[in-house]
């Protein structure tokens, strides 16, 4: 085969502008993803005075290690994977601290998802800052890290984590009253929420609460769950939720503008100051039943609520009847399911007027 000059020439402009082409379009791309990559960064707060902001690169540049790790799912499941990151501890040692010596954290993510990870946590398992899982870099909505925590449950393996803050003051409040929530939703308004297929009902959290507790940011709240999960909120996010009271799953924490991992299903007990409200439908399915009545041991709740002791403790009705009683007498109290519906306490061997139906809530008094 023979070329002209000029078809040479045509060809060689067209592999010429072809090869601009590629070229821009290629580097262009890099550039695009570098940059993007440049930005990316996370912010740890509560460890100087100010925020420190950490690129994901100088997390790249730490140590990398890589780890194959179990995650725990709400059901029990657990998946594998093998992932790469940096130790939190890693960065933690370039500011002189160390993750054993922290109190709690809080892993914040872009989409509005949150959770505190407890001292026994950070105490007794490794914090990666994954950067890669299987194998692959992170996909766009878990970029530009995910907090890896192995073997503990899924909830703590915050995709698209942004920001990491150090809480050094757990605020601990002693339980001073617990309130049964089945009672105390009867008094206040109750909205429909719908709910994948039903409409249910649901009280506002601040409502309920502020009924018993000034509320103000600086309480956290601890929430256990009938499966016994356990997690604290920031009083701020429990507020803004609903619990929902009827239907399936109930009394069931929602927060319609956040992630659902964030709910809490079939709650046990919550504790908000010095108040523990605490689900007698779910401590029927936890405790073990005993009395005639086949209710609740009072022992058991103060036992799980950490309720203080005191001399003597009052017992208050929905309707305002109130009947005190020695601590002597408090463990012949049963917490029973009426017939005739509501909750109501008993002492076995005590007059029938200490007897409290509609049982709302019962406090220390001395
Ligand atoms: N950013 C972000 N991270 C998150 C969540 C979320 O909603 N947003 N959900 C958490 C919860 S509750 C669970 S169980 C796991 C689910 O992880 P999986 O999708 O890998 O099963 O991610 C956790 N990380
Ligand atoms: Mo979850």
């Amino acid at each position: 085969m023979k070329f002209s000059n000029k078809k040479l020439c045509i060809l060689s402009l067209m592999i010429v502008l072809v090869l601009i082409f590629t070229a821009c379009s290629d580097s262009e791309s890099k550039v695009t993803s570098k940059e993007k990559e440049a930005e990316d960064s996370i912010i740890i707060s509560g460890i100087e005075d100010s925020d420190i902001q950490i690129k994901l690169d100088e997390i790249k540049d730490l140590e990398a290690i890589t780890r194959d790790v179990i995650s725990i799912d709400s059901n029990g499941d657990k998946k594998e994977y093998t992932v790469t990151g940096a130790l939190f501890d890693e960065v933690l040692k370039k500011y002189g601290k160390s993750q054993k010596d922290i109190t709690v954290i809080r892993l914040i993510a872009g989409d509005g998802y949150s959770i505190e990870v407890p001292n026994e946590v950070l105490k007794n398992r490794e914090l990666i800052l994954a950067y890669e899982i299987n194998g692959e870099p992170l996909d766009e909505k878990t970029q530009p890290l995910r907090a890896v925590v192995p073997d503990e449950r899924a909830m703590y393996w915050v995709r698209n984590l942004l920001q990491i803050e150090v809480i050094k003051n757990v605020e601990k409040t002693e339980i001073s009253k617990v309130v049964f929530l089945e009672t105390a939703v009867e008094n206040i308004e109750q909205h429909d929420y719908t709910y994948y297929e039903s409409v249910d009902k649901a009280v506002k959290v601040n409502e309920l609460i502020s009924t018993f507790e000034e509320i103000s940011d600086d309480k956290t709240v601890y929430l256990k769950a009938s499966d016994g999960l356990e997690k604290n909120e920031t009083s701020e996010i429990f507020t803004s939720g609903y619990i929902k009271v009827t239907g399936k799953e109930t009394p069931l924490f929602l927060l319609p503008d956040l992630p659902k991992g964030m709910h809490v299903k079939e709650m046990l007990l919550f504790t908000y100051g010095k108040t523990a409200f605490f689900s007698f439908e779910n401590g029927l399915k936890v405790f073990e039943l005993c009395g005639e009545k086949q209710g609740i041991s009072l022992k058991d709740i103060i036992n799980e609520t950490g309720l203080t002791q005191g001399e003597k403790y009052l017992f208050e009705a929905l309707d305002g009847y109130t009947v005190e009683i020695d601590e002597a007498d408090i463990e012949k109290g049963i917490v029973y399911k009426r017939t005739m519906g509501g909750y109501a306490v008993y002492f076995e061997g005590l007059g029938k007027n200490t007897t409290v139906k509609q049982l709302l809530s019962f406090e220390v008094i001395k």
